[in-house]
């Protein structure tokens, strides 16, 4: 362990946390985010790793593998700890899902952030570990926490931690994943393994994941009190609604915002998602007055799906929108919310 990270290594581990002892430090570089290519680069069905954004609030947690283990705790008949080894033999399964930021909980995004990407992970369902450990009736929810910790936003916190409402944890999709892409995680992206809950927000798929936890309640920390929770008003009534599955978005990634065509016939095209998957894409040519529909990929497990629709254009500049509605019949919104529509401008010089 060199000296640096030893000096960045300060905070105690009680002995009921011992499994946060496998954590040599922190990444020093600490709070990192890496933004995404613009939409027009993200021409790949499966995006490459070179190309996926990263959020990383604390710092990226250093594990030591010999000690690396998940406990797994709280409302259950037969607690347990596994190692990654020890992990790997359960029948793995890969599914491919779009991998997207809600972006900064400090000051909560009423525009489009487009962190996003469509990603294939392996691990072991989640639902295996659980049906093993036999959670009791009264629990209701499974908070996940990382190896990492420190400060986020003013607040210090011991861990991060998440949760997830025990339905969506018994979910055939959630996976504690070792590969992305076919590779090993790398540290950056939550090695040896993290929880991966498709359709849902990027913040609840706890990465470094260290502790399962079985409970009655929602979680305290402040990964899911203090940040991650949308407040909706109608009417006099106030709705906490927590950042978990992701709504209606799309992305036109050709032709690129501000491009210069020789051309009349254009194929547009993009990438459209949401937690329950897209029925329907519709494209505007006049700012959202008239809408004609989009031919639209099925989805693929939790992937993100291409929309397509190739038109003549003629001479002069033109304004492109994309709306994208899911299977529970929710709809992008022109402006207002981190859904919104995406506009791409171009101009045909043929
Ligand atoms: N332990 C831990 N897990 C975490 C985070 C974190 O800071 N610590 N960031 C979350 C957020 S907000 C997102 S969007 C995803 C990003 O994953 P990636 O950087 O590997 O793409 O990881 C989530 N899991
Ligand atoms: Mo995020």
């Amino acid at each position: 362990m060199s000296a640096g990270i030893e000096a960045i290594k300060q905070h105690e581990i009680k002995d009921e946390d011992r499994e946060r002892k496998a954590c040599l430090g922190l990444d020093p570089a600490g709070f990192y985010i890496r933004h995404p290519p613009p939409p027009h680069e993200l021409t790949s069905f499966i995006t490459p790793d070179s190309q996926l954004f990263h959020t990383i609030h604390m710092g990226g947690a250093i594990v030591d593998l010999d000690s690396y283990k998940i406990v797994v705790d709280g409302l259950v008949k037969n607690p347990l700890q596994f190692s990654l080894l020890e992990l790997k033999q359960f029948p793995s399964k890969t599914i491919t899902a779009f991998h997207e930021c809600y972006g900064s909980p400090l000051n909560p995004p009423t525009t489009n952030v487009w962190r996003i990407g469509n990603v294939k992970w392996t691990g072991v369902p989640l639902k295996c570990i659980l049906e093993l450990a036999q959670p009791f009736p009264e629990a209701k929810f499974v908070w996940s926490d990382g190896l990492d910790y420190g400060s986020f936003g003013g607040v210090t916190t011991d861990r991060y931690q998440k949760d997830l409402p025990i339905e969506k944890a018994m979910s055939d999709e959630v996976l504690l994943a070792y590969e992305m892409n076919g590779s090993p995680l790398s540290r950056k992206r939550g090695g040896p393994v993290r929880l991966i809950a498709p359709g849902w927000f990027g913040t609840n798929m706890t990465k470094w994941i260290c502790r399962i936890s079985l409970q009655a309640e929602r979680a305290g920390g402040p990964f899911t009190t203090k940040f991650y929770n949308e407040v909706h008003s109608s009417g006099n009534r106030e709705e906490i609604r927590p950042v978990w599955d992701v709504e209606p978005n799309s992305m036109i990634v050709n032709p690129a915002d501000g491009a210069k065509l020789q051309t009349n016939e254009v194929e547009v095209w993009g990438w459209a998602w949401s937690a329950d998957g897209i029925v329907e894409v519709e494209v505007s040519l006049d700012e959202g007055t008239t809408f004609s529909n989009a031919e639209i990929e099925a989805r693929k497990e939790f992937s993100w799906q291409r929309f397509q629709y190739s038109a003549t254009f003629p001479s002069g500049s033109h304004s492109l929108m994309a709306r994208a509605t899911s299977t529970s019949g929710a709809q992008q919104p022109v402006s207002g919310r981190r859904n919104h529509v995406h506009i791409a401008h171009f101009t045909v010089e043929q």
